[in-house]
C-alpha cells in the first residue's frame, strides 16, 4: 500500500515537477519559479573591478544573494584584484546551456565556463584549453559568493558536519611572501603590510564535498557538491566588504573539463513575492494627489480593491477609504497596479491594506515636508567638511585630518582614475609639499579626497540656494580658526554662508598656489584609500623624509618615513578653470559683507582664471588637431551658457546676458529637456517678452513629464546605469520645482510630487524612503558613507537608489551598504537634494 502511494504521488507530481525545473528563458538567464540563475548577463568591469555585481548571480526569491561566479585568482577576491575579461558569451538553447569564455591577459590565462540546467540543479563546469599557468598553478579556482547580511547566522552542514555563519568574521589566516600573491589591478596594493614583505590569506572556515548552506531558512537554502574539494571562506577578513566565498582550486597541469560543480538552490514551492506597496514614507498633505504604486510577482493575481485605514487618536482603526485597483502593466520583470487615495485630506495617521499586505502608518498632513532638508544641511554636510574637528554632542565624527598638507604628485596613473601627465604643470617637483592645500573643501563621498569638480558644485549649489530662498537656518557652529566644528550649536552666522566659505577657501587655496585648479586632492596609496574610520588616522599628521625608513619617525617627532602624504593632481585643464572662475565670482557675490576679505580673493582668481583659460582655450580651438585631443575638455557645451547666466548674476555685467541670449534659444530647439533648466534659472534676470518666448518650449516640457507615465508606472526618470540615477532624478524634480513656479498654467502643482514620491518610498524593490530623513516613517537604515562599516549611515544622505542589474532586475540593498552604485552619498548629489528640497518646500508648505 505505502508503495502503491508513493508512486501515485510520484505519477502525479511529475508533470508539475517537471514544469518547476530550470529553464533557459526568452531573457537568457535560467529560471524557475523562486530562482533565477544569471550567467555572466553582467560583465566583471575593469575600471573599478570587483564590484559584486558580476559573473554568475543567483537571485533567490527576489534577492540577489549570490555573485561573482567566476574563475578567480585569490580565495577571496577585493575591490582591486584581477578580474576576468569576458571574451565570450554563447547561449545555447538546445542544449540548455550557457557558455562563456573568460581571460585573464596579465597572465595570458584563458578559461571556458559552461552551465547547465539539470532539473532542478545547474552544472557548472569549467574547461581549459590549456593548463593553468605555472604561475598561477594553486591561485586560479573557481568562486563563488554569498552575501554575508543574509547567510550570517543561517546554518550549514558540510559532508553532514554542521555549523553557523559567523556574523562576523573571526576566521584563521596565515601570511605568505608577497612574491606569491597574484598581481594586483595595475601593480596596487591594497594593502600595508608593515614592512613584512608578506600578505594576509584567509584560511577556509570548512572543507568537504558537499555543503548546504542556511539548512535553516528554505528561502536561503543552496546546496553545492563536487567530486573537488570545495572550500568555504570569509570575504570580510580582509575587506569588511566581502562576501563568504566558496572555492574550488582547479587543477594544475589538466586540459579539458577540469572541474564541476552541481548547485542546487532550494525553491519554496509555489512561492510568490510579497506585494511591495511603494507609497511616501515622509506622508502626504491634505491637498495632494496620492498615489501607491503596488510591484507584484508576475504569478499574482491583482486583488481587485485596496484600503486606507485611519488610526484613531484612542488607538482604534477604522476604514477611510476603499477604492479600486487600476492596473498600469508590466515593467520589466514585475507587473505594477495603482491604489489612488487622492480623494482622504483629513490630516491624521494612515496605512494602506492591501490583501494580507499592510504597510506601516503614515501621516496626512499640511507639515510633513517642513523639515525634510534639515537632517542634510544640519549634519550630513558638516560631517563632510574637511580640514576640520567635527562634533557632535557626545561624539566626535573626526578630528582634523591631513595636517600634514598636501604633496605634488608624480606622474601616475591613479586607482580612483585620476591621471598625473609627464609635466606638472606647477612651479613644484614631484613629492615637493604644495603649502596652504589643507584649509576648507568637502569630502567627496564615502572616500575623503577633495574632487575640485564636485567641490565647485557643491559651492554653486550652496549659492544657488542662498540666492533665490536666502535660509538664515543657524544649527552649526563653524570655527575656521579654531578648525572646529560643532552641530547643532548656534553661532550667529546662517550655515549655507559658512558652507559657501569652506568650500571657497579650498578652491581658492588651489588657485592661489598652485596656478590653477587642481584637478583633485587624493590618496596617494590605495592602502589608505579605503580607509574606514576617523578621517584624521588616514595619514600620520607628518611630513613625508625619505630619508627615513618607512614607519621611522624624526627625533623632532615632525616627519616620519611613512609615504601616506595625500598628493595633488595638478594637470592643468582650462574647462576645470573655467568653471573654477564661474563659481569663484559668484561665491565673491554671495560672501560679501561676511567674508569681505575672501570675497575679494576670489573675485581675483576669477578674473585671472577666466582671461588665462580664455586664452588657453583659444590656443586649442585655433589647432584642429589639438582641438579633437582635447575634446574631452568638454568646450562648446551647454555649459558655456549657463556660466554666462551665473556671471551675470554675480556681475550684473550686460554682455553675459547678452551672450546668455545668443545661444538659449538654439540650444531649446535642440534639446528642451536637457536645456529648460538653464532656461528656467533666467528668468528672475530678464523681462515679461523673454517669459513669453518661453511659453511653448515650457508646453513642451510639460509634456516631457508626462511621457514618463507611460514610460513606467512612478513617472519618474530611471536611470539603467552603473551608478543608480539619482542625480538625473533630482535633476529632474528641481527643473519640473521651477517650470511650475514660474509657469503654474502649464506645470501645475500635482507634477512636483513625482519626484519626492520616488525619494521618499513610491520605487521598485522595497518602499523605504532614499534620504535618511526627519519624517520618513521607515527611512533606509544603511548607505555607503564613511562608517559603512558599521552597517549605518549620516543623517540627511541621499542614496543613488535603485541599481539596475541586466537583464531585468532593480535593486536596493538595505541590509549591506557596500554597494556603492546603490547606496553612496556624494557631496554634489546631496547639495542638489538641499537644492530640490529648498524649492519643493517653497511651493507646498502652507503658511
Ligand atoms: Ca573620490
Ligand atoms: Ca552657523
Ligand atoms: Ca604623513
Amino acid at each position: 500500500m505505502k508503495n502503491l502511494l508513493s508512486l501515485f504521488v510520484v505519477a502525479m507530481m511529475s508533470p508539475a515537477c517537471h514544469a518547476q525545473d530550470l529553464h533557459l528563458n526568452d531573457r537568457e538567464y535560467f529560471e524557475r519559479q523562486g530562482v533565477n540563475v544569471l550567467v555572466f548577463s553582467n560583465n566583471f568591469n575593469g575600471g573599478f573591478n570587483d564590484e559584486k555585481n558580476s559573473g554568475i548571480e543567483i537571485i533567490h526569491h527576489g534577492v540577489r544573494t549570490v555573485q561573482g561566479g567566476a574563475v578567480r585568482l585569490n580565495n577571496t577576491p577585493e575591490q582591486w584584484d584581477l578580474v576576468p575579461k569576458t571574451i565570450s558569451r554563447k547561449v545555447n538553447r538546445e542544449q540548455g546551456s550557457i557558455e562563456v569564455v573568460t581571460r585573464y591577459d596579465d597572465y595570458d590565462f584563458d578559461s571556458r565556463i559552461v552551465v547547465t540546467a539539470k532539473g532542478k540543479a545547474v552544472e557548472i563546469a569549467v574547461w581549459l584549453d590549456k593548463p593553468v599557468p605555472a604561475k598561477l598553478a594553486g591561485e586560479a579556482g573557481f568562486n563563488i559568493e554569498f552575501l554575508p547580511s543574509q547567510y550570517w547566522l543561517k546554518t550549514y552542514s558540510v559532508d553532514g558536519r554542521l555549523g553557523r555563519l559567523p556574523r562576523y568574521a573571526t576566521s584563521l589566516t596565515v601570511t605568505r611572501p608577497n612574491g606569491e600573491k597574484p598581481r594586483q589591478f595595475k601593480g596596487f596594493k591594497t594593502y600595508d603590510d608593515r614592512g613584512t614583505d608578506r600578505f594576509v590569506d584567509p584560511l577556509p572556515i570548512e572543507t568537504g564535498h558537499q555543503i548546504t548552506l542556511a539548512t535553516d531558512q528554505p528561502e536561503r537554502m543552496v546546496t553545492v557538491s563536487s567530486d573537488a574539494e570545495l572550500k568555504l571562506y570569509d570575504g570580510r577578513i580582509l575587506a569588511q566588504n566581502g562576501w563568504y566565498v566558496l572555492r574550488s582550486v582547479l587543477p594544475a597541469n589538466k586540459t579539458g573539463k577540469v572541474l564541476s560543480w552541481t548547485v542546487e538552490p532550494h525553491a519554496i514551492p509555489g512561492w510568490i513575492r510579497e506585494p511591495n506597496i511603494g507609497f511616501s514614507q515622509v506622508g502626504y498633505t491634505p491637498d495632494q494627489p496620492k498615489v501607491a504604486v503596488i510591484e507584484l510577482d508576475k504569478n499574482d493575481t491583482p486583488k481587485a480593491t485596496a484600503s486606507l485605514m485611519r488610526i484613531n487618536a484612542d488607538g482604534t482603526t477604522q476604514q477611510a477609504f476603499s477604492g479600486a485597483i487600476s492596473n498600469w502593466g508590466p515593467y520589466y520583470k514585475y507587473n505594477y497596479v495603482k491604489f489612488d487615495f487622492s480623494s482622504v485630506r483629513q490630516p491624521g495617521v494612515y496605512y494602506i491594506q492591501y490583501g494580507n499586505t499592510r504597510t506601516n502608518d503614515f501621516l496626512i498632513d499640511a507639515h510633513v515636508y517642513d523639515k525634510i532638508t534639515d537632517a542634510t544641511t544640519d549634519v550630513w554636510v558638516p560631517i563632510h567638511m574637511n580640514h576640520m574637528y567635527v562634533n557632535e554632542g557626545y561624539r566626535t565624527w573626526h578630528g582634523e585630518p591631513f595636517k600634514e598638507g598636501y604633496l605634488q604628485a608624480p606622474e601616475s596613473d591613479h586607482f580612483d582614475l585620476h591621471r598625473q601627465g609627464p609635466t606638472t604643470d606647477t612651479k613644484y617637483k614631484p613629492l615637493e609639499l604644495i603649502p596652504g592645500l589643507n584649509v576648507g573643501g568637502f569630502f567627496d563621498a564615502g572616500d575623503f579626497d577633495i574632487e575640485t569638480g564636485s567641490n565647485i558644485n557643491v559651492v554653486q549649489n550652496f549659492i544657488r540656494t542662498w540666492e533665490l530662498f536666502k535660509p538664515q537656518r543657524d544649527e552649526t557652529f563653524v570655527s575656521q580658526q579654531q578648525r572646529y566644528v560643532d552641530l547643532h550649536r548656534p553661532d550667529g552666522v546662517p550655515d549655507i554662508l559658512q558652507f559657501i566659505e569652506h568650500g571657497t577657501l579650498n578652491l581658492v587655496a588651489q588657485a592661489e598656489q598652485i596656478g590653477h585648479m587642481a584637478s583633485t586632492l587624493s590618496n596617494s596609496v590605495l592602502d589608505n584609500y579605503h580607509h574606514l574610520g576617523d578621517a584624521a588616522s588616514i595619514t600620520d599628521g607628518l611630513h613625508y623624509d625619505p630619508t627615513l625608513k618607512p614607519y621611522e619617525v624624526s627625533a623632532d617627532g615632525k616627519r616620519s618615513g611613512t609615504p601616506d602624504d595625500m598628493w595633488a593632481f595638478t594637470t592643468r585643464s582650462p574647462r576645470l578653470d573655467q568653471q573654477a572662475a564661474t563659481m569663484f565670482a559668484a561665491a565673491s557675490h554671495a560672501l560679501k559683507g561676511y567674508n569681505d576679505d575672501l570675497a575679494a580673493r576670489a573675485l581675483t582668481q576669477s578674473k585671472r582664471l577666466k582671461q588665462e583659460a580664455d586664452e588657453l582655450m583659444n590656443k586649442i580651438a585655433a589647432d584642429s588637431q589639438e582641438q579633437a585631443d582635447f575634446s574631452w575638455l568638454g568646450a562648446g557645451s551647454q555649459g558655456d551658457m549657463a556660466t554666462n547666466l551665473q556671471l551675470y548674476g554675480a556681475t550684473g555685467e550686460k554682455q553675459y546676458l547678452k551672450n546668455f541670449e545668443s545661444q538659449i534659444w538654439k540650444a531649446l530647439d535642440r534639446n528642451v529637456s536637457f536645456t529648460m533648466q538653464t532656461a528656467l534659472d533666467a528668468v528672475p534676470y530678464m523681462n515679461e517678452s523673454y517669459k513669453k518666448k518661453l511659453r511653448p518650449y515650457v508646453e513642451k516640457f510639460a509634456a516631457y513629464i508626462k511621457s514618463f507615465d507611460q514610460q513606467n508606472p512612478y513617472g519618474v526618470p530611471i536611470g539603467l546605469g552603473n551608478w543608480a540615477g539619482v542625480n538625473m532624478v533630482l535633476n529632474f524634480g528641481i527643473a519640473v520645482n521651477y517650470a511650475h513656479i514660474y509657469f503654474p498654467d502649464i506645470v501645475s502643482k500635482d507634477e512636483v510630487y513625482r519626484v519626492s514620491n520616488w525619494l521618499y518610498g513610491c520605487h521598485p524593490y522595497h518602499n523605504y524612503s532614499f534620504v535618511a530623513v526627519v519624517g520618513a516613517a521607515r527611512p533606509k537604515q544603511v548607505f555607503y558613507g564613511n562608517n559603512r562599516a558599521d552597517f549605518s549611515f549620516i543623517p540627511g544622505n541621499v542614496a543613488p537608489g535603485l541599481l539596475f542589474r541586466q537583464p531585468d532586475h532593480f535593486e536596493n540593498y538595505d541590509d549591506w551598504p557596500f554597494l556603492w552604485g546603490q547606496n553612496e552619498g556624494t557631496i554634489a548629489g546631496n547639495t542638489q537634494y538641499i537644492i530640490f528640497g529648498s524649492s519643493f518646500k517653497n511651493i507646498v508648505t502652507q503658511h
